[in-house]
């Protein structure tokens, strides 16, 4: 068997699973680079989804990009926001704590996208995807990406061929979703403690 290279699921699942861990024993920070690292590995699936989301892969790429840069100095994403938030920049286009928030809901859509397909019976990506997006994404774009998305979603390859690309199983979809619950839920309470919201 080849290495780990060929199974993106699994790296995923089980960084996820490693970051879970953290979160769960508190007061522990997370780390900034130990997070990045997970995002990365996220890439190979929006290969797997064809180029109809290519733009959501490059909007996704420089943001885990300059969260990455950031990791070169910053430790852990508590005092990333806190860095932020002492120079009054949370809010502002392309800020380390704006980008973390849109990863972070990228992470999310893809839960609830396995959720979707684990649940469901058939071989449709579209429904699961557009399931995902709706909950997770819609409410935050305005009307011409969420146009885009939609178009985009409709072109998605059918969940065995998505499957078969990436050359695994529905297990570490289920490992997912298991051990991003609580990193994704730990993610949202640095936001909510500091009195910053999540809903921007
Ligand atoms: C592999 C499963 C994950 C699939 C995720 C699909 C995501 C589909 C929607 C992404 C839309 C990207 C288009 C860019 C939108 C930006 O305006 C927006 N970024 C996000 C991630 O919402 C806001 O970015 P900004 O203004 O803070 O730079």
């Amino acid at each position: 068997m080849a290495d780990g290279e060929e199974k993106p699921l699994r790296k995923v699942a089980e960084a996820f699973e490693e970051l879970q861990t953290i979160v769960n024993s508190q007061p522990q920070e997370l780390g900034l680079a130990l997070l990045c690292n997970a995002c990365s590995l996220i890439l190979p699936f929006f290969v797997g989804l064809g180029i109809a989301l290519k733009f959501a892969e490059m909007d996704y790429v420089s943001k885990v990009e300059d969260l990455c840069e950031a990791s070169k100095t910053i430790i852990s994403v508590q005092s990333m926001i806190d860095q932020d938030i002492q120079h009054n920049t949370v809010k502002k286009c392309g800020s380390n704590s704006r980008n973390l928030l849109r990863v972070k809901r990228a992470l999310d859509m893809m839960k609830v996208l396995f959720e979707q397909i684990l649940a469901t019976e058939g071989n449709s990506l579209k429904c699961s995807a557009s399931t995902a997006y709706t909950q997770v994404f819609a409410a935050h774009h305005g009307f011409a990406i969420r146009k885009a998305a939609t178009a985009g979603m409709l072109l998605l390859p059918t969940k065995s061929r998505f499957l078969t690309m990436l050359n695994e199983d529905e297990l570490y979809m289920q490992r997912y979703v298991i051990a991003s619950a609580p990193v994704l839920e730990y993610i949202d309470n640095l936001f909510h403690s500091r009195e910053l919201g999540v809903d921007w």
